[in-house]
């Protein structure tokens, strides 16, 4: 078919392989991936993009990113266009967001409520469920999301009386959301021992944002993990673990693996690069996030986990607060809105710190970044890869650039970002969402909102 657009000179990268490749497009699809220099289809006059020099990866699939996220009396300021793009200026082309229903609220209710927001945006995005208490209604509204393509359906075994889930209500979902082909997407910490180091902190007066780290110890979230794998396993359901913040919760996830069960580990890029020594600096509120930031030892840890495939995907955790809302109660964690923006930085914090510093190689870095999060959120190979067939979302990475992070160039709706200062190699330059050119070196070239709500298939299976 005619091309109407052709990426030349680059070297495509895989999940799988690389190699040299021009890339063409039609009608917002990837048509062909051809030896460098090829002729274009008879008769099209494609628009040419110049990748010399540079890496052309499938955009990025961001598996974790609140869009507009209410917690308690804060909610996380952007919205769908403001979220997307700053995720496109990031190389990152698709987000799957979550629809946490407001206490009280049915989780069909908080999905038809977000829906409609994806046309909002510069990129498409989908949506994860999420189930807090079972009720007898709760195994039909499961049903009715599945057949409005939501397949993956968050839990949180932590913040009693918001939307902790307990253990008969994570089993229940489980078996119910796998029955559709889907999985749940939990996160793990233990209640009752941060309920109890809270009140250890709280009686020694140590509730600032600088002891955020001792209010949510690391044994809460391998006990939690060690449990929901267990009941994951009695009802034969997968289960993927967001934001695991140590080597030991990923090792646990890892061994039942191995023991044939369908879990998988994903890891967020702050924990991946940012330390405890944060909450020890002049603005410790910026940095709490949940689970907290870790030792150094255990950040060293969980990232060889990068390397040996124990850890599946690597996401955000993008919650875009500002300082103000940071700053409101940070003499008591207790009440922080927990998360760190980061939508926008999560492939070149990434690629920095793992590909150009430590030698994870680049089909690995797109596996982790795109395809892998493509494929557990059942939208592979739609996006996540660079083939006939998938969705024209291409990134043109400079693997050569050197820069350094200032909020004020990033566009994320926030005034701060937790690398201000810190030194990168590796950035997009210009991303291709659906067959357009939206940003060109830099700039932004299509501000049209042409997003769409995605809806996910079955979610695939990884090893
Ligand atoms: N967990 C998340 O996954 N995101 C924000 C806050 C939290 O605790
Ligand atoms: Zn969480
Ligand atoms: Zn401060
Ligand atoms: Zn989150």
């Amino acid at each position: 078919s005619a091309a109407d657009l052709v990426v030349r000179g680059g070297t495509v990268v895989n999940a799988g392989w690389q190699g040299a490749a021009d890339v063409f497009v039609s009608a917002g699809r990837v048509t062909a991936l051809a030896e460098p220099g090829a002729p274009a289809p008879d008769g099209s006059r494609p628009e040419e993009v110049d990748a010399t020099g540079l890496l052309v990866l499938p955009g990025g699939v961001d598996p974790h990113c609140h869009v507009g996220f209410t917690s308690g009396e804060f909610t996380s300021l952007d919205d769908y266009r403001g979220c997307t793009t700053a995720a496109v200026f990031g190389g990152t082309t698709t987000i799957v967001d979550f629809a946490i229903p407001r206490p009280g609220q049915d989780p069909l209710e908080a999905v038809l409520e977000r829906r409609g927001a994806a046309a909002q945006g510069l990129c498409d995005s989908a949506l994860h469920g999420c189930v807090v208490t079972w009720d007898d209604t709760t195994e039909e509204q499961l049903r009715a999301m599945a057949g409005l393509g939501v397949s993956t359906v968050k839990m949180f075994t932590t913040y009693r009386g918001e939307t902790m889930a307990d253990e008969y209500t994570v089993l229940r979902t489980m078996k119910a959301v796998s029955a559709t082909g889907g999985m749940v997407v939990i996160h793990c910490e233990a209640d009752h021992i941060i309920e109890e180091a809270q009140e250890r902190s709280g009686a020694r007066g140590r509730t600032g944002a600088e002891h955020m780290g001792d209010t949510r110890p690391g044994l809460a979230e391998t006990a939690s993990v060690a449990e929901v794998l267990a009941i994951a396993e009695s009802v034969d359901a997968p289960v993927y673990f967001v934001h695991q913040s140590s080597p030991e919760a990923v090792e646990l996830v890892a061994a039942a693996r191995r023991r044939g069960r369908r879990a998988y580990s994903e890891a967020v890029a702050h924990h991946l690069v940012l330390d405890e020594s944060a909450y020890a600096g002049e603005h410790p509120e910026r940095f709490v996030c949940c689970p907290p930031l870790r030792p150094r030892a255990t950040v060293e840890g969980l990232g060889r986990h990068l390397f040996t495939g124990e850890i599946s995907t690597v996401g955000s955790d993008h919650c875009c607060y500002d300082t103000a809302q940071k700053e409101r109660y940070r003499h008591d964690v207790r009440a922080m809105p927990n998360g760190l923006p980061g939508v926008e930085t999560r492939l070149a914090v990434l690629y920095s710190e793992y590909v150009a510093a430590r030698g994870l190689p680049a089909t690995r870095f797109v596996e982790l970044v795109a395809a892998a999060p493509a494929r557990l959120n059942g939208l592979y190979p739609r996006k996540g890869v660079l083939a006939p067939g998938a969705d024209a979302d291409i990134v043109l990475w400079d693997p050569a650039a050197r820069w350094t992070v200032r909020t004020g160039d990033l566009h994320m709706a926030t005034d701060y970002t937790p690398y201000e200062g810190r030194e990168l190699t590796g950035r997009a330059r210009t991303v291709v969402v659906g067959g357009r050119v939206v940003v060109r070196d830099g700039e932004l070239a299509d501000p049209r909102p042409l997003g769409r709500n995605l809806p996910s298939g079955p979610v695939g299976t990884l090893h």
